[in-house]
């Protein structure tokens, strides 16, 4: 018996999964002016002009608007910062985030 050779019965597999994206959302409120939201979307997501104007006029109309998706650190780090940038002048502006399906 000293020589039996045993094969294990299991396999291991590896699976690498992608990290699941988060999306940005911007959040319509009826105080923040239009042009401050669009200068906050241009510098923490770096949008162009057109851009910007486009996801806050879908969150003015539609209450919400998907602005980006992340890895969820970075979108974290992002609704933070962009949310703080208009609490520090006194708007309600508000980003959340939420993972992807
Ligand atoms: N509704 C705001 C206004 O009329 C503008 C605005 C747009 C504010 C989008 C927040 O996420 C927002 N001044």
């Amino acid at each position: 018996m000293a020589d039996t050779v045993v094969t294990p019965k299991t396999k291991v597999k590896t699976k690498v999964e992608r990290p699941r994206l988060h999306k940005v959302i911007l959040i319509n409120d009826d105080f923040t002016p239009r042009e401050f939201v669009v200068t906050v979307l241009k510098a923490e997501f770096r949008m162009t002009e057109d851009q910007a104007h486009k996801v806050m006029i879908t969150a003015h109309r539609r209450g919400v608007c998907v602005v980006a998706v992340f890895t969820k650190d970075v979108a974290e780090t992002k609704a933070t910062r962009a949310t703080d940038a208009g609490r520090a002048k006194g708007y309600p502006l508000l980003f959340t985030t939420e993972p992807e399906e």
